[in-house]
């Protein structure tokens, strides 16, 4: 069994955050140290801890989140503009949190992705 992080005590809101959006499958809050104007991280209900740890099964959740990245994008006004999508996996891809989470982050020029 993967070990749970701060994101899970989030999700079951035992700890403050920022929640935009939450429905069964997933959750979505403010990143607590936003690169941009708009950085939120939209994460599964359940833990899957990296991409490497995805199934088949997971499918419906980690669609969900691209769903409803969209929906916030278009909420925050900046669906128009653009934004950029990330998922990390494990030390080379930059992850901090070990369980899956997907930034959202715009509200200004990005630049080139791999600057
Ligand atoms: O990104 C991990 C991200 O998680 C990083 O941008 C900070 C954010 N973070 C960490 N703790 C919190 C809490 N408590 N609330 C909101 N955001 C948080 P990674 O892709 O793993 O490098």
């Amino acid at each position: 069994m993967a070990e749970e992080t701060i994101f899970s005590k989030i999700i079951r809101r035992e700890i403050p955050a920022d929640i935009v959006y939450q429905d069964e499958l997933v959750t979505a809050f403010r990143d607590i140290a936003p690169k941009a104007p708009t950085h939120i991280l939209l994460v599964p209900n359940i833990l899957i801890p990296t991409t490497n740890d995805t199934v088949a099964g997971h499918e419906a959740t980690l669609g969900r989140m691209i769903t409803v990245a969209a929906k916030i994008a278009k909420d925050e006004g900046i669906a128009e503009d653009g934004y950029r999508l990330i998922i990390n996996c494990n030390q080379h891809g930059g992850q901090e949190v070990y369980h899956i989470h997907l930034h959202l982050v715009g509200g200004r020029p990005l630049g080139p992705m791999l600057a």
